[in-house]
């Protein structure tokens, strides 16, 4: 019997070191260092007069919206420059003049492209036509954009159930791609539509829906400029929001305090200098008054210390609480309360691990203001516990009545710059019976009514053979989601996997049997169709809507726009056999925008009102009604601690970005803030724990997890000691994604536990 024909591809690609430098952590970010460094990436992918004018349109009104992170534009942008040195990373990633043509895969195999760094692979350039990777082949070739989409066509309808297809979304596509996407799948017959928000602020989507009624953040722009205290747990927007620094600086100008939360003291909160303005170049301004350093998935025990001492204050005479607005608008108050006195403050300080005079000092700041915002990231939704992370968030801001008015709300900081969009214009695996009942009034067909699979069921399903075609609309599925090796058996066990992509990136290379490469358009590139320009439409991380528009030409003529390609598809699939008609809908983004406000709460104005710096979504918050949740009020939560049991040789590791990288894609080595240069194989360790166990800087090891005794290993990390608490370790994503175990992810939101992971470290050579 002759054995399936299996490609020999790598994981991770080239592990070895690459000539590490160890510098010191910098206290303050931004500055001249900044400007540099954006200057050093896009002039060298785009040459420098491409570079200076491609920036000056970047966020500003007729131009198009940065590619990397959701915070959003103010409403009038700098004219120097509405842009940081990660945006302008972004940019030469996508913009870069490098290609991966048809010569490209024929001169490499995709074994040997495999073998190389993602760094190394993200670098080869943009990819610039369809091309096929054949079964049992190990070299893609070009194919017609038709003869793409009638071979998928064609696999789609072998499936037994529509519901062997998985449809994943990366958050970097237009509202106008995503809804036109989410209306196919869902014509197919399937909610499978894993987006990447499941690993990411689908915890935080949950609390907040849960407790509020919303599952976005309440806080607007202007919010920053009046806000009295402003929290930053779990976030590390130096690197990862770097334009937030500037709103943080704003309030801190006005008065505001700033605590932070966070196992490690983050260079961007310390102090930040503005590029954009003189005094910024030469001193700056202190951000964070207060870091509490706590342990890594110990929050709750920490915010549960700071309510209860606000508690025991007012009941010493002082105001501290909002009684009017706990009365008014809020459920669930005294079984809160109740709970909290189930825990002593003893056992709370010594779980978070935050000295004591810090959280004095916290709480005698938060008693005398009301005027809260609570922003936070990764740090607190990719835990076992991170639904309840956030509602413990919430609970402050209730205490407080810090909702619903300036100044004050919840600040989910999004990662991907429209990843909010995307979820609002229906790419999601959960049922909504309202949006099925609009699309079939407006569409004439009925879309499915059962459940889909999110990213950790739709890896089940593809590793289990019960889904067999995979198609990612941008995104690095495999090396993005947990556990590195089950993700690679599970895509490659599928018949078909198809990636609508800008570059080149390892799902292209750890594949199905067959597999397709269909390239398109970035955000920085025009548009066009029958010489006019065509625009898109995005919403930020605070819900407002408004257009995008690209300036570049593009880096190929056989790119094709996401609504296109989309489109091309659903044509193929359906033939003119269907109400929708397809082709005609991807090509008019006009279209597809009268189409979306006939379908969506909130979009019915999308054409006119997108122009500009943009419109404002519905949010309940804003307005404190809470008539959807129960008894018509906001929710206290009874929160539970987290619960880990470390031996006395384990860790619990974090898995973080450095400054180079955008998610899977790896901009450059460095990770200037944190003082090292030119390595990603690095294990942050605290001094005192290297001692215990005998290890010197740039000792070797591998980071070895075992869950449900399965031996996960990732190799090969240099250790550096760094300020981070006992017990706890950090190191990157996507390298550290091998140890991550697939089945073990937050209760509720299913994101994974990418930031407290179980470890033990061997010596490694
Ligand atoms: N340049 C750049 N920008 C990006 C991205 C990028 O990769 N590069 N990614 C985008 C995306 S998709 C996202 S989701 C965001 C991610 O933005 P972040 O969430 O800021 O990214 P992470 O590096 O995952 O950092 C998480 C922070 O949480 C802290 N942390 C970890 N565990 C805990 C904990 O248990 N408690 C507390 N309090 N803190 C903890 C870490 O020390 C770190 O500072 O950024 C977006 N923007
Ligand atoms: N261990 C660990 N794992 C994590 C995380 C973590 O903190 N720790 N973070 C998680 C989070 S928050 C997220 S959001 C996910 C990210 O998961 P993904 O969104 O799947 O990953 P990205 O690296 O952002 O995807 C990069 C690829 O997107 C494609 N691309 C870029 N721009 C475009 C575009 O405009 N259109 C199209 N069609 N394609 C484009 C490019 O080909 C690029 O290679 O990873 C998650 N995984
Ligand atoms: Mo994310």
């Amino acid at each position: 019997m002759s054995s399936p024909f299996k490609r020999n591809i790598s994981l991770i690609g080239d592990i070895n070191f690459t000539g590490i430098e160890l510098t010191d952590s910098k206290n303050f970010a931004a500055g001249l260092p900044a400007i540099k460094v954006a200057l050093q990436h896009t002039f060298k992918e785009m040459g420098a007069l491409e570079a200076l004018s491609t920036l000056s349109h970047m966020n500003q009104k007729n131009g198009f919206d940065c590619a990397g992170c959701a915070w959003p534009d103010p409403e009038k942008p700098s004219k120097l420059g509405e842009y940081c040195e990660n945006g302008a990373k972004a940019l030469a990633e996508e913009a870069t003049y490098k290609k991966v043509d048809a010569d490209f895969f024929k001169k490499y195999s995709v074994e040997e492209i495999s073998t190389w760094s993602d760094f190394k692979i993200g670098k080869s350039g943009r990819l610039t036509r369809p091309m096929l990777l054949k079964e049992g082949s190990l070299h893609y070739e070009p194919i017609e954009w038709n003869e793409a989409f009638s071979l998928i066509a064609e696999q789609l309808k072998t499936m037994e159930s529509p519901d062997e297809a998985i449809f994943y979304t990366s958050g970097r596509s237009s509202n106008e791609a995503a809804f036109l996407y989410g209306l196919f799948v869902r014509a197919y017959g399937t909610n499978n539509m894993p987006d990447c928000s499941n690993m990411c602020h689908e915890s935080s989507g949950v609390a907040l829906s849960e407790t509020l009624g919303i599952g976005k953040g309440s806080v607007k722009l202007e919010d920053f400029d009046e806000a009295e205290v402003i929290m930053v747990i779990g976030q590390n927007p130096g690197t990862n929001h770097p334009r937030m620094l500037s709103a943080l600086e704003k309030c801190k100008n006005n008065g505001g305090k700033i605590i932070s939360i966070n196992p490690l003291e983050e260079a961007g909160l310390i102090r930040f200098k503005d590029p954009q303005s003189f005094s910024g170049i030469t001193k700056g301004t202190s951000l964070t008054d207060i870091h509490l350093q706590v342990k890594i998935n110990e929050d709750v025990a920490l915010l549960k210390l700071i309510m209860k001492r606000l508690i025991q204050l007012e009941k010493t005479g002082k105001k501290v609480l909002d009684h009017q607005f706990i009365s008014t608008y809020t459920d669930g108050f005294e079984d809160f309360q109740k709970d909290l006195e189930r825990y002593t403050e003893n056992e709370l300080l010594e779980r978070c691990g935050v000295r004591q005079e810090a959280i004095d000092k916290t709480v005698a700041l938060l008693s005398e203001k009301n005027k809260i915002i609570i922003c936070w990231a990764m740090g607190l939704t990719q835990h076992k516990n991170g639904v309840d992370n956030i509602k413990e968030c919430v609970n402050l801001l209730l205490l407080k009545g810090s909702l619903g008015k300036p100044g004050a709300g919840t600040c989910p900081v999004r990662g991907h710059s429209n990843v909010q969009g995307d979820r609002t214009v229906g790419i999601m695996h959960h049922v909504s019976e309202e949006l099925n009942e609009t699309i079939k009034s407006v569409f004439d067909f009925t879309p499915p009514n059962k459940e889909g699979m999110d990213t950790v069921k739709a890896l089940e399903a593809m590793h289990e053979g019960r889904a067999k075609v995979f198609m990612g609309l941008g995104g690095n599925f495999v090396s993005a989601v947990s556990d590195t090796r089950y993700a690679a058996e599970a895509l490659q066990n599928c018949s078909l996997t198809v990636q609508i992509s800008t570059k080149l990136n390892r799902s292209h290379l750890i594949t199905g049997k067959t597999a397709l490469i269909l390239p398109t358009l970035g955000r920085s590139e025009k548009d066009e169709s029958h010489g006019k320009d065509r625009f898109l439409t995005v919403e930020n991380s605070m819900g407002k809507v408004h257009r995008t528009k690209g300036v570049l030409k593009p880096k190929s003529e056989h790119l094709k726009s996401e609504p296109e390609i989309i489109g091309g598809i659903a044509n193929a699939y359906f033939k003119n056999d269907h109400p929708v008609s397809w082709k005609e809908l991807g090509n008019d983004y006009d279209l597809i925008r009268q189409k979306m406000s006939e379908t969506l709460k909130g979009f019915e104005s999308v054409q006119k009102a997108s122009k500009g710096t943009g419109y404002y979504l519905p949010n309940n918050v804003r307005n404190l009604d809470f008539s959807k949740l129960e008894n018509g009020k906001a929710q206290f939560s009874t929160c539970k601690l987290a619960e880990h049991s470390v031996k006395q040789d384990e860790f619990i590791l974090m898995t973080i970005r450095s400054h180079d990288q955008f998610n899977t894609t790896i901009y450059g080595l460095n990770d200037r803030y944190r003082g090292i240069k030119n390595e990603r194989r690095v294990l942050f360790m605290n001094q005192r724990d290297m001692d215990t166990f005998n290890y010197k800087t740039l000792d070797v090891v591998d980071l070895v997890s075992n869950y449900d005794n399965i031996e996960r290993r990732a190799k090969r990390f240099l250790i550096i000691p760094y300020n981070i608490p006992q017990g706890n370790l950090a190191a990157y994503f996507p390298e550290a994604n091998m140890i991550v175990p697939h089945n073990h992810y937050a209760e509720k939101s299913n994101t994974p536990i990418s930031k407290s992971i179980i470890v033990h470290l061997e010596r490694g050579a």
